[in-house]
Parts: C-alpha cells; structure tokens; sequence
C-alpha cells in the first residue's frame, strides 16, 4: 500500500470536459472519493462545457493554461481527467500542464494494484495496466512509472537488430499478455475445483461491498475503532482495510471494506474489478450498503446482486445496509429486511449491529472455557475450526477465549467458564 498515516497526501485537480452526454457532476463526485480512496487529496475540480474533447489536448488551451497555474498555486503534483484519454493527450497534457496527467481508468487501476491480495487479483490487474498501455505507449512517460507490474522498459541489448523502441516495448507486453491469460484460465480451472474446500476458520469476516461514494469507509470508521490499527496476530495476513470490532454479544468480527464498485467501469477493467471482490466470496456475511439519498440506489443494487451472484456468493447470507439516512429522512423502504442507518450521526448502528449478531450466532459462537490437560482434543478441535483469541496455560488447565462452530458448541458446554 501507499501512503503511511506520516506521508503528506498527493495533492490532484480533477478535470473533464462536460459534453451532456451523461451526469458528469456524479461522475465528478465518485472520481472524487475514488482518488481519495487512492490516498490523494483532490484540491480543486475543473469542469469545461463542449461539445465535444479537444483531440489533442482534451480540453481548451485557455482553460489548461489556467489549471497549469492553479497546479503551481496549490502544489499540486498531478492532474486526473474523468474519462479515457489517448497517448497523445497525454503526451500533450502533460507538457501544458506540467505535472504528471492521469485519466479515470489509470485511476482505477491504481486502486486495483494496490489493493489487490488474490494471486488471481494482482494477474486480472497487471493484464488489465497491459492492455491499457499496448495503444499508448507513445504517450505514457512519466505516467507509466506510476504503475507497476511486470511492464515494458529496459529494452536494450534484448531489442532484435532494425526493431524500434517502440516496437520492442509492443512485442515484450503482449507475450506478457499473453502469458498472464494463460495462467489466469489455469487459475480458473484451479479455482472451479476447490471453490469451497477452502478452510475458514478464522474470526467472523463480514465484508462491506456497494458503490464508491456510498459510505463503505465511514460505516467501517463508525463501527470499528479507528484508533486501533492491524498489529494484531489475527490480522496479520490480512489486507490493512480490514479492521476489528466486538459485537454486542462478545463476539469478536472483522469488518473488511472492499473497493467501491464504479460507474461506467471500462470493459477491460471488469474482470479485474470482480477479482478483488474475491474475498468477500470468502466472507461469513456480507452487507450490500447503498446511499439512502440517491435515486440510483435501486440501481446500484441490482448490478452489486448480479456481481455477487457471478462470484458465487449465494451461499452467504447478505444484508442490505442504506446509509446516509440522515440525508433522506423521509426516504421509505421497500425491503423489510434492510437496515437503515447514518455513519455520520450514528443513528442505526446499533440495530445493525444487533441484527450482526442475530446472523452470525447461526454460524459461530463466543466461548471462555477452562480445558481440562487430560483432554486435549479438545483443544485440537479449537484449533482446527475456531479461533483462538487469547489463551493461557493455568494451574487447572488451559484458559481459552474463542469463537467455535455453532455445531461445536455442545463439546464444550461442561467446559465454560460461568460468570
Ligand atoms: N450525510 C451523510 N454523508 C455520509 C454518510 N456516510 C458517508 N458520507 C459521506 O459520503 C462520502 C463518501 O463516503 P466514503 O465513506 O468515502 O464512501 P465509500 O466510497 O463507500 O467508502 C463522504 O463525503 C462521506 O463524508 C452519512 O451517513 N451521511
Ligand atoms: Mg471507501
């Protein structure tokens, strides 16, 4: 990951050209939260009407003049444009302007890289930066050193007699192209076999998906300390968005916020964005959370059950969490089941986290038990399908507080310590 909660943030402008075809003020909005989601700190926005992007430079000279300015007066150290843009927009952009130039998808895919964990996850996203870079490669300078992988460069002696650069650099990334989707449909094949004989028996994983914007990271602040940071033993394998809470119950969970789904996603992209959804597949609950104050949130929430239902999640019970309450008071809604909350005031959360409890306790239960040193199956049984969350060797036997299967639970009823 980048950034360090001690580095000062890469300060951006986001800008796009608003030709009407579609709502570029939502679009503007969630290239907003993706950035900061991307640990940078968007200053300023710059928004032109045209008809249509300037071929060459995207928007107008005089208002590109006016943003190389604004950069120099607000530090800033690169510019994010909402859509697509060519090599040679890039090219051109970043000599007008001076500071590296980033469009939405290197964005995105920014985001991929770095919160990838799955092999399968860091494979879907190096292919995705390839496929991106094939038709740019004339202008990507200093933009494609932000991004990782297995890229071209470094041509030199291995470049064939009479071949360019360029050349070089197009034959080297689709061999890896190449080579990256092969291992990925022998991943496939791997994957369709042993699905579900992975073992979980770690501490209950409830994993937060929906929409960037939606307020998946503010729910996660609200419900778990921020304060606390992933030091812990149980964490250390997992990703830094994912954080600890204890339940009303006693039962101790780990909340993991996923990356936001996005709007007009581009087609290469999608793979690579189901893929890091992959853990969720592995998660004990999932809560589907949309904002209650949007009139896309139906929307939203049916493409969200489409994706799962494609990762086969199914089999995982889902909850589906309208946040932002506080900014739609009077918003109604249709499905009884939903829980509606505000991670701003905190109202709601409470009931939410009741309801947590209510699913959960069909899987797993908390236990404090004294094992007794004649039985250590017991013990083995603890290891083998819960979680130990502390323990200690006393006179009388070995102290353990844990979370077992619920199907366990009765071995160890003559066991629990009374309170
Ligand atoms: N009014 C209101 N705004 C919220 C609430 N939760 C989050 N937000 C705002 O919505 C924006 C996106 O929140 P964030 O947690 O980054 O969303 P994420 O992209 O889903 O992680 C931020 O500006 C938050 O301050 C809420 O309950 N009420
Ligand atoms: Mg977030």
């Amino acid at each position: 990951m980048r950034g360090t909660v001690l580095e000062e943030k890469e300060k951006v402008i986001l800008l796009a050209a608003d030709t009407g075809e579609f709502d570029r003020e939502r679009s503007m909005a969630e290239l907003w939260a993706l950035a900061e989601s991307n640990d940078m700190e968007p200053v300023a926005q710059v928004v032109q009407k045209r008809d249509r992007p300037d071929g060459a430079t995207y928007l107008g000279e005089g208002r590109l003049e006016e943003t190389r300015q604004l950069c120099v007066d607000l530090e800033v150290q690169a510019c994010i444009f909402d859509d697509e843009l060519t090599g040679v927009q890039i090219r051109n952009l970043e000599k007008i302007l001076e500071v590296p130039v980033m469009d939405r998808t290197m964005l995105i895919l920014e985001i991929f890289a770095n919160r990838a964990t799955t092999n399968e996850g860091k494979l879907q996203t190096e292919l995705a930066q390839l496929h991106y870079r094939l038709p740019r490669l004339i202008g990507l300078g200093s933009s494609l050193s932000r991004q990782g992988g297995g890229g071209g460069g470094g041509a030199g002696a291995r470049r064939g007699a009479g071949e360019s650069k360029l050349e070089y650099d197009r034959r080297h990334i689709r061999r890896r192209i190449d080579a990256l989707q092969e291992k990925l449909d022998e991943i496939q094949v791997r994957r369709a076999q042993t699905r579900r004989s992975r073992q979980k028996n770690g501490v209950p994983v409830i994993s937060l998906v929906g929409y960037t914007n939606v307020g998946k990271s503010s729910l996660l602040n609200r419900i778990c300390d921020a304060e606390i940071f992933a030091q812990d033993m149980l964490f250390a394998t997992l990703d830094p968005t994912a954080r600890k809470t204890t339940l009303p119950s006693g039962l101790e969970v780990i909340f993991v916020d996923t990356v936001g789904f996005v709007s007009r996603l581009p087609h290469n992209l999608v793979e690579a964005f189901k893929s890091t959804l992959e853990e969720a597949a592995y998660s004990d609950l999932i809560l589907k959370v949309c904002d209650l104050s949007d009139e896309e949130a139906a929307t939203q929430l049916e493409i969200t059950d489409q994706v799962l239902a494609e990762l086969e999640c199914s089999d995982i019970p889902q909850l589906v969490v309208y946040n932002k309450s506080d900014a739609a008071p009077d918003a109604l809604l249709f499905d009884s089941g939903a829980m509606k909350v505000s991670a701003a005031t905190g109202q709601g959360i409470d009931a939410l986290l009741d309801r947590i409890d209510t699913i959960l306790a069909d899987r797993v239960r908390m236990v404090e038990v004294l094992l007794p040193y004649n039985d250590l199956s017991l013990s083995g049984l603890l290891r083998a399908n819960g979680t130990v969350i502390e323990e200690e060797y006393r006179a009388e036997g070995l102290y353990c507080r844990a979370t077992v299967r619920r199907e366990d639970f009765h071995r160890f009823v003559p066991y629990l310590i009374q309170k």
